[in-house]
């Protein structure tokens, strides 16, 4: 042997690690390698320290697990949303890294090599968070974290978090504290350390850490707890429903993918000032607005109700499914839907069949759908 290389990670952003020029044996024999590693680790450690003084937001790394039955297009659609997603939830995405498989990893979601591969990215760019495009089961996010040393979150739970730094109403900070505590019940055990040995972030927002370190039983009595308070609300919507209806207003619900514009046209058309932004999940409560139809032939008007309401994602979250049910039956109780779509967006399509596939598990919104396209060729 002639020539050694000498090569390491380094802590530095701009490049991942270094190699030596070529040394001889003798100089490498001399190299004191106990030496190097410590000072490197120490640099590691300086530089990890100051990223998480100067960052109040998430350094996070990416992955994506594209499987058989995903087209490239679809994978790259979804991923390009999950970074939207931490976006808005506040992180910074710093690295992606994608892999193929014909399906996940049973316990790892990833190879074995990937994992790998993820936790040497999550060191050197000093990534304090890995999130997967995916949802993940608390064995994958516990054995993740175990191999990574890296808190792991997935896509559930970052919508969860943005749901959870929106909502402003009480009834939406409720709703989202159920759909949190609903997630997170079975993640309980194994995770409490995780999560206050790492602080705040995404998907740590909402009900607060303490609480998730309370005893399974007392969040399952908050769940109930939660749970008649929604089922309260519910009642309460539902009345105020009766009461529109007893005046024999007809009343339509603005549908879409978030985003699509629907608050936008709700102002426009009641001349309201519902807040409406570039942002994912912008309006969490719903809001109605009364708007009068002028009939351009005979000049008469009629009144109607136009609710606004949470936008849809594809696969939603079943936990929030269900605890804004409240909010969702604003949807499933409209005489009629009226279904933005933002036609600019790359996968409008795709978020068509997903507002339509949301739609469809809502028990009565099927006939309603119907009802939809017979007032696109009406007088609708
Ligand atoms: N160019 C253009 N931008 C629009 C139009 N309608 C809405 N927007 C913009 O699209 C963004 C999203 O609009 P919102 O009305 O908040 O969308 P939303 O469907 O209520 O979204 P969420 O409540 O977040 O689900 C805003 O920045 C709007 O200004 C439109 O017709 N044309
Ligand atoms: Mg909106």
């Amino acid at each position: 042997m002639k020539e050694c290389y000498l090569a390491h990670l380094v802590p530095h952003p701009e490049a991942t690690w270094t190699v030596s020029p070529p040394l001889s044996l003798d100089v490498i024999t001399q190299q004191d390698f106990v030496d190097l590693t410590e000072g490197l680790e120490e640099e590691f450690r300086r530089e990890y320290v100051a990223q998480q003084v100067d960052a109040d937001h998430d350094r996070v790394l990416l992955v994506g697990l594209m499987t058989h039955n995903k087209s490239t297009q679809r994978f790259e659609d979804g991923l390009a949303e999950v970074e939207r997603l931490i976006d808005t939830a506040g992180g910074e995405v710093l690295q992606v890294v994608k892999q193929k498989r014909s399906a996940p990893h049973p316990q790892t979601v990833v190879g074995e090599g990937k994992v790998q591969e993820i936790t040497l990215a999550a060191q050197t760019v000093g990534a304090n968070l890995i999130v997967f495009d995916r949802d993940l089961s608390p064995a994958q996010v516990r054995n993740l974290e175990n191999q990574i040393g890296v808190r792991v979150v997935d896509r559930t739970e970052v919508i969860l978090d943005i749901f959870a730094q929106r909502a402003q109403s009480g009834a939406g900070k409720l709703q989202v504290e159920l759909a949190q505590l609903e997630y997170m019940m079975p993640r309980l055990t194994g995770r409490g350390r995780a999560m206050s040995r790492l602080g705040g972030g995404i998907g740590t927002r909402g009900p607060g850490e303490t609480k998730l370190e309370t005893e399974r039983r007392s969040i399952q009595r908050r769940i109930t707890r939660l749970q008649q308070e929604v089922n309260q609300l519910q009642a309460h919507r539902s009345r105020l429903r009766q009461q529109r209806q007893h005046h024999e207003v007809p009343s339509i619900a603005v549908v879409g993918y978030t985003n699509a514009g629907k608050s936008t046209l709700l102002n426009v058309l009641t001349n309201s000032e519902v807040y409406a932004a570039d942002q994912l999940f912008a309006t969490l409560d719903p809001t109605t607005r009364r708007l009068m139809l002028i009939d351009p032939i005979t000049q008469e008007s009629t009144a109607i109700v136009l609710t606004d309401t949470v936008g849809f994602i594809h696969e939603l979250p079943p936990s929030l499914m269900d605890a804004f049910r409240a909010t969702l039956e604003e949807v499933t109780e409209a005489d009629a839907l009226l279904h933005v779509v933002d036609l600019s967006h790359p996968a409008w399509q795709s978020q068509i069949r997903s507002v339509m596939s949301i739609l469809s598990d809502m028990p009565i919104a099927l006939a309603r759908a119907g009802c939809l396209q017979q007032n696109r060729s009406g007088r609708w």
